[in-house]
């Protein structure tokens, strides 16, 4: 996978470099470049914003930069490989709290793409014809990682970035851990506990220490659903 990540902080996306995506990129499960928006601009203040056409509070980001930017990181797209089973369009996503809420499954579809590209913007936002001109080139998938307002896009960039990596083949050691977790089935993740068996006057679950393999499954299982109905009822199916 290829990804591309445009702003005109990169130095946010230093984390990057770091653990799970760190290794994956060093070990050639993934390319990702960090790109500085101002590098796009031709002026001598390096500009990326203006005040917005209506009035209004803020800044907006200018589109000519964006365009420019968006432009090169596709250039240098390759010619697909011969052997390309699915052949996907560069995805483009803009991180914007009034986007589609990012979930699980959206890191699954996203983690199919050949190609990504996260354009941060901040201020106000982008201009909207950006994404209006993206269209010709890219899926354009304008994300939010939840009900709250981030200074910039950089912040879900980490996230996004950092659930839609894990889930590529190879990432993670041990796959199992990928289908055990929170929203793997819909429900939260079950209790977890180590050694000690006994610590500070709290005990691990006796059922946990059985050894009977259906017991703790089932066990399991009915902490997804309590913990789920407690914290998330939102998530479980509609009893009708
Ligand atoms: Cl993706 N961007 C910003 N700026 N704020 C957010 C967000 C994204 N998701 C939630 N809040």
């Amino acid at each position: 996978m290829r990804i591309d990540v445009i702003s005109i902080f990169p130095a946010y996306l230093q984390a990057l470099d770091l653990s799970l995506i760190g290794k994956a990129r060093t070990g050639g499960l993934l390319r990702l470049d960090v790109h500085d928006l101002r590098d796009f601009t031709t002026d001598r203040h390096r500009t990326v914003d203006d005040t917005p056409y209506g009035g209004g509070a803020g800044m907006v980001m200018k589109p000519e930069p964006w365009a420019q930017a968006l432009t090169a990181v596709l250039d240098e797209d390759r010619a697909p490989a011969e052997d390309a089973v699915v052949e996907t369009r560069p995805v483009l996503v803009i991180p914007s709290p009034a986007g589609e809420v990012f979930r699980q499954s959206t890191a699954h579809e996203l983690a199919e793409a050949e190609h990504l590209v996260f354009a941060c913007g901040r201020y106000e936002g982008i201009d909207e014809r950006v994404a209006q001109w993206a269209e010709e080139r890219y899926t354009v998938r304008p994300l939010s990682i939840g009900d709250y307002v981030l200074n910039g896009g950089e912040v879900a960039t980490l996230a996004m970035v950092e659930a839609i990596v894990r889930l590529i083949p190879g990432v993670i050691g041990n796959p199992g851990s990928l289908t055990e977790e929170s929203h793997a089935d819909g429900l939260l993740e079950y209790p977890m506990y180590t050694k000690p068996a006994s610590w500070r006057g709290l005990d691990v679950p006796e059922v946990l220490l059985s050894g009977d393999h259906g017991r703790i499954a089932r066990w399991r299982h009915e902490q997804q659903l309590a913990r789920t109905a407690d914290r998330r009822p939102d998530l479980l199916p509609p009893t009708v």
